[in-house]
C-alpha cells in the first residue's frame, strides 16, 4: 500500500458518547485462577452473568490477542459460540447463568505493557482503560461492576509475592516449586481497576490509624535494593490519607493499602483497588538521587492514586466519555492536596504553566476535544491535558463559584448519591447543582464545548465620577472538531489596587475582591467611589482556563508585579512583561527596544532588592517564560525569532544585574538536606540565579564549585542545566563525571539521557545516536525512550525544528519502530509533529511529510491512526 489511501482502508471505527447504551448484561461476580509462565499463562475465569432486561441478544464479550481454550456454562463444555478477533459472543437463552472461560496470554512478549505483562521478572497489568481484554474476554466497560476473587499460582522462588485487589483469604504450597494466594476484594467494581502482581520485592511497611480508629497496613512494593528510597512516598500516603479525612471526610476503606514500584510502565501510576501500580520514577526518591520537583511529583501522584478511592472507585464513570469526571476531579483534589502541604503559589504556578503551554496547544491543534469527548477511535488517545487539567480547571472553577463549604456540600451529595455507581459528568454538576440550589445549565457547556475562550478586557475610568468600569466580551474560536461555539459562563476573580498595590474596597462591606461572572458575549462591570484610576487585577489566580487580551500598561503591570498582595498575580505580572518585551523583539528581527529592556532591569533590580519573602516565588518572577508559552502568542511561530528574542532577554539580565544575582545566590544557602519549604525555595532561587551567573566571568568556578558542594540532586542539576544553557566548556566534562557515578541507576541515568538529549547544540542528531546505542538505552522501556527521544520532540527547540529537517525525521523514525513495540508510547511522541500548522510553509512541509511517511506504514496502530489521520485533514 502507499500514498493516503493506507490511512482510510481498514480504517478503525469511532465511537460515539450518543450511542451509549446501557449493557445487555452483568457480570456480577468474577472468580480467576492464574497460572503463570513468562510466555504461556493460563487464565480461568467464572463470571455469575445476569441478563439486563427483556431481550434475547447473545452475550458479545471483548478480547484482544487472546488464545481460547474454553468455554462452559454452568459447568458443561459448548461450542455453540462464535470467535472472532476482538469478540467472544455467545447465545443462551438463561437469563442468569455461570460462564467460565479459559484463556492462554503471553506476558513476555507484551511490549504494549497493557494487560498482563512480565518485566524485570515482574508480572504485572494495566488494564485502564481497555486492557482487561487483554487477560480474558469480558464485559469490558467501566459500567459492568463485580466483586472478584482471584487465585494466584507461580514459581514461589522467582515470584515468592503474589498480589491481586482486596484481602488475602487463603494460601498453600502446590506442585513443582509452585505456591498459590487468594485474594478477595468486597468492593464491587468495574474491570479496569483488576491488578495482579508477581515478583521478588523488598517489603517496606507502615501503618495508619483512622479517623474513626481503624488500622490500616500499608505496604510498598520496591525493586531490590531500594526500601531506603521508599520513605517519601510512605509518608505522602499517610498525608494523603489525612488530609481526605479533614477536607473531605473520606475515610479508606480496606484493611490494607498496597503500592508496587516497576520499572516499565506507560503513565504516571494506576489506582487499582487495594493495589495501586506505580511507574518506579513516581515512587522512589533520596536527596541524592531525586530533585525537589521529584519529591513534590512523588507526593502529588501518591495523593491522586489514592484520592481515585473515591473518585473514581467507589464512584466510578459510566463510560470511558466520562473520564474527566474521575480524573479532572482527582487532579483537582490532588492540586489542593499539593497546595496544602508544599508552597501554595509555585503549586499553582505550575499548573497554570501546564495549561497555557500545554492545553491551549493542544485545544487550537488536531486533536481539539471538550473535557467530555464526543467521539473516541483509540481511548488511550485520550487521557490528555485537556481531559485532566482542563478537566481539573472545570472543577476549580465550580470551587471557585460555589466557595469551599458549598463545594464540600456538594460533594457529600454526590457521595449520598452515586456511592457505589457509574454515572457521568451531568451527576456530579447535578449534585452541584442540588446542593446548592443554584442553576448550573450555562456552566455545564464547559463539559461539552472544547477550544479556549478568549475573553477582551477594556477599562473606562470616569474621574468625575469616581467611576471604575470594565467591559469584557467572550469569543470562542472554531477549533477541529466543532465549528459553533456557544458562549460560556466564565468566573473572572478581580481586584482593584492603587499604585501602591493597596486593594480598593468594591462594596459596601469592605470586599477587596469579588468574583464577577460572565454570562453573556459582551458585559460590563461598574464599581462606584474609586477615587483615583485604579490597577486592574483581573483573572486572579486564573480563575478561568482563558486566554485575556488586554492592553495592560507597562506601568499597571510592574505595579502588580512589585506591589500586589496577591502572590500569583505578581508572578503573572512579571510573565506578562517579559512576554511583550519578548514578542516586541520577535517583530523587531530581534532587537528589543532599549528603553523596555531598561524598564524591565530597572523593576527586577527592584525587585532583588525589595525581595519578596518567598524566595521560590523571587525564583520564579525572574524566570522568563518558556519558548513554548511565548510560541503560543503567536498565529505563526517564529522559532528563530523566539529563541533570539528570549535569549537576549536573558543576556541582558545576566549582564546587567551580576552583582544583585550574585548577592542573591548567595543568600540561599542550605546547610544539609531536608525537603522543607524554606530550603525548597532557596534552592530554587539559588539555581535561577546560578543559571543567569553562569553566562559571566565567575560562570565555571561557580559552576564547578556547586557541582562539588552538592549533597543533593536539585543542586546538581542545577548546575549541569546551567552549564548546558551557555555551552560552558564543562558542560561535557561534568556530564561524564556524572554518568561514571550514576550508571547503574537507571532513574538517574534517565535525567542524563534527557539533559543529553535537551542540549541545544549542533551535533544533536548525532548525539542522540549515541544516546539510543548506550548499553543502558532501551526501546521497550517507556522512561527511556521518553528521556530521549520525548525530551527532543517536546524541549530541543532548535534541534527539532532544524530547517534541515532531520529533527523531524529523527521523531518520525522513533515512532515508526515503537508503533509495534508500544503503541501508547509512539502516539503520545506525535504531538509535536501534528502541531505543524502553526509554523511556517517551509517547516509544515517537512513536518507533514513525516506524518504522511507514518500514515503509510503497515499495521498501523489505532493509536497513530487516530492522531496521524487527524493531523494530516486538519
Ligand atoms: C495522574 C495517569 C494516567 C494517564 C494516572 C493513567 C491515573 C490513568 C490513571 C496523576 C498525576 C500524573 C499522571 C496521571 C496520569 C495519564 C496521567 N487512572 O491515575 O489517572
Ligand atoms: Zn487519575
Amino acid at each position: 500500500m502507499s500514498d493516503e489511501r493506507s490511512v482510510t482502508s481498514n480504517a478503525p471505527i469511532a465511537k460515539k458518547r450518543s450511542d451509549y447504551q446501557v449493557p445487555d448484561f452483568f457480570i456480577e461476580q468474577v472468580d480467576m485462577t492464574f497460572w503463570l509462565e513468562p510466555s504461556e499463562t493460563r487464565v480461568l475465569t467464572k463470571s455469575k452473568v445476569r441478563r439486563n432486561g427483556d431481550h434475547q441478544r447473545p452475550l458479545v464479550l471483548d478480547g484482544d490477542d487472546l488464545e481460547l481454550l474454553k468455554v462452559s456454562i454452568n459447568g458443561i463444555g459448548i461450542n455453540t459460540y462464535q470467535c472472532s478477533e476482538k469478540q467472544l459472543s455467545i447465545a443462551y437463552d438463561a437469563n442468569e447463568f455461570e460462564l467460565e472461560i479459559e484463556t492462554q496470554i503471553n506476558p513476555a512478549s507484551n511490549t504494549s505493557l497493557e494487560g498482563l505483562y512480565l518485566s524485570n521478572n515482574t508480572f504485572s497489568t494495566q488494564c485502564e482503560a481497555e486492557g482487561f481484554r487483554k487477560i480474558t474476554y469480558f464485559l469490558d466497560r467501566p459500567d459492568v461492576l463485580a466483586t472478584y476473587q482471584v487465585t494466584v499460582h507461580a514459581d514461589k522462588q522467582k515470584y515468592p509475592y503474589l498480589l491481586s485487589n482486596g484481602n488475602c483469604i487463603a494460601k498453600g504450597e502446590g506442585d513443582n516449586g509452585t505456591h498459590w494466594v487468594t485474594w478477595q476484594d468486597p468492593f464491587k467494581k468495574p474491570c479496569y481497576l483488576f491488578a495482579l502482581v508477581a515478583g521478588d520485592f523488598d517489603l517496606v511497611e507502615d501503618k495508619f490509624v483512622t479517623q474513626s480508629g481503624r488500622t490500616i497496613d500499608l505496604q510498598f512494593f520496591v525493586d531490590k535494593g531500594n526500601a531506603s528510597r521508599a520513605g517519601h512516598a510512605v509518608e505522602s500516603l499517610k498525608k494523603a490519607m489525612r488530609w481526605d479525612e479533614e477536607t473531605f471526610g473520606l475515610e479508606y476503606d480496606l484493611d490494607i493499602y498496597m503500592v508496587v514500584a516497576v520499572d516499565f510502565f506507560n503513565m504516571g501510576a494506576m489506582e487499582n483497588k487495594g493495589l495501586n501500580i506505580f511507574n518506579s520514577k513516581c515512587v522512589l526518591a533520596d536527596p541524592e538521587s531525586a530533585t525537589d520537583e521529584d519529591y513534590f511529583n512523588i507526593e502529588s501522584i501518591i495523593g491522586h492514586e489514592y484520592f481515585h478511592n473515591w473518585t473514581g472507585n467507589r464512584v466510578t464513570c459510566r463510560d470511558w466519555f466520562q473520564l474527566s469526571l474521575k480524573e479532572g476531579l482527582t487532579v483537582f483534589r490532588d492540586q489542593q492536596f499539593s497546595s496544602d502541604m508544599s508552597s501554595p503559589v509555585t503549586t499553582r504556578i505550575s499548573q497554570v504553566k501546564l495549561i497555557k503551554e500545554r492545553q491551549f496547544a493542544e485545544d487550537s491543534g488536531p486533536m481539539s476535544h471538550p473535557i467530555r469527548p464526543d467521539e473516541v477511535i483509540e481511548m488511550n488517545n485520550f487521557y490528555t491535558v485537556t481531559v485532566y487539567d482542563k478537566g481539573a480547571e472545570v472543577i476549580r472553577m465550580m470551587h471557585t463559584m460555589l466557595g469551599k463549604d458549598g463545594f464540600r456540600r456538594g460533594m457529600d451529595l454526590y457521595f449520598e448519591r452515586h456511592d457505589g455507581q457509574a454515572v457521568t459528568c451531568d451527576d456530579f454538576v447535578n449534585a452541584m447543582q442540588d446542593a446548592n440550589n443554584v442553576d448550573m445549565s450555562l456552566f455545564r457547556r464547559w463539559y461539552g464545548q472544547s477550544g479556549t475562550p478568549e475573553v477582551s478586557v477594556k477599562e473606562i475610568y470616569d474621574a468625575e465620577q469616581q467611576i471604575y468600569r470594565i467591559e469584557l466580551s467572550q469569543h470562542t474560536p472554531k477549533t477541529a472538531d466543532q465549528a459553533h461555539k456557544q458562549v460560556l459562563h466564565i468566573p473572572v476573580d478581580m481586584m482593584l489596587l492603587n499604585a501602591r498595590g493597596e486593594a480598593e474596597a468594591l462594596d459596601q462591606d469592605g470586599n477587596t475582591s469579588t468574583v464577577l461572572d460572565l454570562c453573556e458575549s459582551k458585559q460590563s462591570f461598574e464599581f462606584h467611589g474609586i477615587k483615583e484610576k485604579p490597577v486592574l487585577d483581573i483573572f486572579r489566580s486564573f480563575s478561568a482556563p482563558v486566554k485575556v487580551h488586554f492592553e495592560q500598561s507597562t506601568q499597571d503591570m510592574a505595579a502588580i508585579m512589585l506591589h500586589a498582595r496577591d502572590d500569583f498575580s505578581r508572578w503573572e505580572a512579571s510573565q506578562s512583561l517579559f512576554t511583550n518585551a519578548i514578542l516586541d523583539g520577535v517583530k523587531h528581527q530581534g532587537v528589543i527596544a532599549d528603553n523596555k529592556i531598561a524598564f524591565i532591569l530597572d523593576c527586577l533590580q527592584q525587585l532583588l532588592q525589595n525581595k519578596p519573602d518567598d524566595f521560590a516565588l523571587l525564583g520564579e518572577m525572574l524566570s522568563v517564560p518558556s519558548y513554548d508559552s511565548l510560541a503560543q502568542k503567536m498565529a505563526v511561530v517564529d522559532v528563530e525569532g523566539i529563541l533570539a528574542s528570549r535569549q537576549l532577554m536573558q543576556d541582558s539580565i545576566a549582564d546587567a544585574l551580576v552583582d544583585e544575582l550574585h548577592a542573591a545566590y548567595s543568600l540561599c544557602r542550605n546547610d544539609g538536606y531536608a525537603y522543607q519549604q524554606e530550603q525548597i525555595a532557596n534552592r530554587r532561587l539559588s539555581n535561577v540565579c546560578l543559571t543567569y551567573l553562569a553566562k559571566g566571568q565567575q560562570g565555571e568556578s561557580l559552576l564547578l564549585q556547586q557541582f562539588e558542594r552538592s549533597d543533593n540532586m536539585t543542586d546538581t542539576l542545577g548546575v549541569l542545566k546551567a552549564a548546558r544553557r551557555y555551552n560552558v566548556p564543562v558542560f561535557e566534562k561534568l556530564m561524564s563525571q556524572f554518568e561514571s557515578k550514576w550508571h547503574d541507576d537507571v532513574l538517574v541515568l534517565d535525567k542524563w539521557f534527557s539533559l543529553h538529549a535537551g542540549a541545544e547544540t549542533d551535533d544533536i542528531l548525532a548525539k542522540l545516536d549515541l544516546l539510543t546505542a548506550h548499553a543502558h538505552y532501551s526501546n521497550s522501556n517507556p522512561n527511556r525512550i521518553r528521556a530521549v527521544v520525548g525530551t527532543f520532540a517536546f524541549f530541543n527547540t532548535s534541534g527539532f525544528h532544524n530547517m534541515n529537517g532531520s529533527g523531524y525525521r529523527y521523531v518520525a523514525d522513533a515512532i515508526i519502530q515503537l508503533n509495534r513495540i508500544n503503541p501508547q508510547v509512539a502516539s503520545r511522541l506525535i504531538t509535536p509533529l501534528s502541531e505543524w500548522q502553526r509554523y511556517g510553509e517551509d517547516r509544515q512541509d517537512l513536518m507533514k511529510g513525516e506524518l504522511l511517511r507514518i500514515a503509510d506504514q503497515p499495521h498501523l496502530s489505532p493509536d497513530l491512526y487516530e492522531k496521524v489521520s487527524k493531523a494530516l485533514h486538519f
